[in-house]
């Protein structure tokens, strides 16, 4: 069973090492450069910043968020989909970063899965404390493609909770610098983020942030 207990950690090494999960999920250490990635991120959201976003229930989302690429995810009292201009300024979003799409392409060829080219990224902020409820991703036209996940600064406990009553849930500690692929069947089962909890050992880090790299249209 591959849960927070069994997940092996090579802590002798800090090259990338893919763990296939099953079910066409793949999670891989130490590929994302945190730096890197939280200057492009810092870049994105000068021009979009990160805002809640209304939910068609009529609450705003707990992470807060902004979009590079294409299209961008958004969200409203009229429901999900992903537009090609901001919603609050009409800008088109920030072009994708050559960073997001290296560790794309690289994270496809560790799990050995067909790269393909993501025309959105969705980024997600999550403070201490912020969680996201369970729900399915399927606002993208073809839901078939994959989804590329890069998790930065405070770790989560990412859970998925799989259509087929016989698979038990997981349990996934995702952590800086983690990429997880969500291929084939599992790319359509209902997950959610735990409330995100404070690292003692790091007082000053209060962030997490995640990048999905998606196929909408
Ligand atoms: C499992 N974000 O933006 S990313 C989302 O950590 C979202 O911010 C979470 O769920 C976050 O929609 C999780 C990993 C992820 C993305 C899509 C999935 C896991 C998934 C689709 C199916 C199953
Ligand atoms: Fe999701």
């Amino acid at each position: 069973m591959a849960d927070l207990f069994t997940q092996e950690h090579d802590r002798a090494s800090d090259e990338p090492q893919v763990t296939h999960l099953g079910h066409g999920i793949f999670h891989i250490k130490h590929l994302a450069s945190t730096e890197s990635c939280l200057r492009r991120i810092d870049e994105i959201t000068q021009e979009i910043p990160m805002r809640h976003m209304m939910t068609p229930m009529g609450y705003p989302t707990k992470a807060s968020m902004s979009n590079c690429g294409k299209y961008g995810w958004v969200s409203d009292l009229d429901g999900y989909r992903y537009s090609e201009r901001d919603p609050i300024s009409q800008q088109p979003w920030p072009a994708l970063p050559r960073e997001f799409l290296q560790i794309h392409q690289s994270a496809c060829q560790l799990a050995n899965i067909p790269s393909f080219l993501p025309d959105a990224c969705l980024i997600n902020r999550y403070e201490i404390s912020q969680s996201m409820g369970r729900h399915k991703d399927k606002d993208e036209q073809d839901t078939s493609w994959p989804i590329v996940s890069i998790s930065l600064g405070l770790s989560a406990v990412f859970e998925v909770y799989p259509d087929n009553p016989e698979i038990s849930p997981m349990k996934i500690l995702l952590e800086d610098g983690d990429v997880l692929i969500l291929s084939s069947s599992s790319r359509l089962w209902a997950h959610g983020v735990k409330p995100i909890k404070a690292d003692l050992l790091q007082p000053n880090l209060t962030t997490r942030y995640n990048l999905t790299l998606r196929r909408s249209h």
